[in-house]
């Protein structure tokens, strides 16, 4: 199995592999492993450097100035590798040019912006927990967890409807990508040919709905603070970040009520903490499992030592459940205060679409504890193993009305 040893200057060395099928679908004993083994670990087979305990990975996640994402935010580092799309101009981006993106984009996914979605997000998952009622069983990932950010996030977005399950594969492709070159990437990438021509036709001016996300990153770039050649690239960052992400969001909320239905009477009694209980869902099973760093010169952190250039893996699901911060971290509560979570990361990459995310997950809930007296599980979940998401194959489940 993995093996702790320590070198000469004590830095602990790990021989695991984080992306391997079995630590990616089960990954919370290895992320134990990595916090108790110190404050900051070795990966030899990769030669990487990796924090798993919240103090130190937040910390990281401040220090945009040590820790670079223009090298990349994957283990591919941009300044000795080409990349395999063009960087994205948010996330693989330091300042100056980062804060003029973010400056762009924040604006039309801030919360003042969510007040022209919040009606058809409601009548959408009112209408879809209508139809998953009157099936009664269903996959909640096929039929639930994927359609609803297809629909509501994609008519967002302004993109055609026409083509739209092309978004899938490619998240698929862009969250395998900031792994190494192994298996699941391969399988990802044989999707390329069809996926990647749809996803920039639908980048372009003329692909995007009016008064859409899309058409409004295209007029903040036409009054003339960025280069044309932006838009297409920022809208491209909507398009890989807002799917997988919260279609796994649901998927981990689902999974967490489905296995604890004391949590689901609770949210059922009291409906108010609908959002905190989205908010535990993604601390508890953090979508986003990681993000890399580059360092910018020599860093000390607790005595260890690390190089300038050198790749830094943050193990942002392993620092929502350690114990040094989180009381009884492995379970799901839905009381508990969960602010201060690392699953939108913190700094300035935090997740730029975290208010939509919120909102898609506040109104789903909402709308099942409507109707909704309990969730089973009619066969086992099956996890679907992701460079850097925790993701779910299928969940088998039935839904109980009064
Ligand atoms: C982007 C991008 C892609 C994937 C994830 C992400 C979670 C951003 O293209 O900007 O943030």
């Amino acid at each position: 199995m993995t093996e702790t040893a320590a070198t000469p200057q004590g830095i602990p060395v790990i021989t695991a592999d984080p992306f391997s099928p079995e630590n990616l679908t089960e990954p919370h004993i290895l992320h134990e492993q990595l916090r108790e083994a110190g404050p900051v670990v070795y990966l030899d087979q990769y030669k990487i450097w990796a924090m798993a305990r919240y103090e130190q990975v937040n910390a990281a996640l401040k220090d945009w100035e040590t820790y670079s994402s223009a090298s990349g935010a994957g283990l591919s580092n941009f300044r000795k590798e080409k990349p395999w799309r063009p960087p994205s101009l948010l996330l693989e981006a330091d300042p100056p040019a980062h804060t003029r993106a973010r400056e762009i984009v924040g604006p039309i996914l801030a919360p003042p912006a969510m007040r022209a979605v919040r009606a058809p997000f409601e009548s959408e998952a009112a209408a879809l927990v209508d139809r998953l009622i009157s099936r009664g069983s269903f996959d909640a990932v096929s039929q639930l967890a994927e359609v609803y950010p297809l629909k509501v996030f994609g008519d967002a977005v302004g993109v055609p409807e026409e083509g739209r399950e092309n978004l899938l594969p490619y998240a698929n492709m862009v969250f395998n990508a900031f792994g190494p070159r192994n298996q699941l990437l391969e399988n990802a990438m044989s999707k390329a040919q069809v996926v990647q021509p749809w996803i920039a036709a639908s980048c372009a001016r003329e692909a995007l709905r009016p008064g859409s996300f899309g058409a409004q990153i295209w007029a903040a770039v036409d009054a003339g603070k960025v280069p044309q050649e932006w838009a297409p690239l920022l809208v491209r960052s909507l398009l890989s970040a807002g799917i997988d992400t919260t279609v796994n969001g649901l998927a981990a909320s689902i999974y967490a009520f489905a296995s604890n239905p004391d949590q689901w009477s609770i949210l059922r009694s009291q409906p108010s903490l609908v959002k905190q209980a989205f908010e535990e869902a993604i601390r508890w099973e953090s979508p986003v499992q990681t993000f890399f760093r580059t360092t910018t010169r020599e860093v000390e952190i607790a005595g260890v030592r690390i190089p300038e250039g050198e790749k830094v893996l943050l193990f942002l699901g392993a620092a929502n459940r350690d114990p040094r911060r989180w009381s009884d971290p492995g379970r799901f509560d839905i009381r508990r205060n969960a602010s201060g979570h690392v699953g939108f990361g913190m700094g300035i990459h935090r997740c730029v679409g975290q208010t939509v995310a919120r909102l898609e997950g506040e109104i789903m809930l909402t709308a099942l504890a409507n109707r909704v007296e309990r969730i089973e599980f009619t066969d086992q979940p099956q996890r679907k193993p992701n460079n850097t998401l925790l993701a779910w194959s299928s969940l088998p489940i039935a839904i109980h009305t009064v």
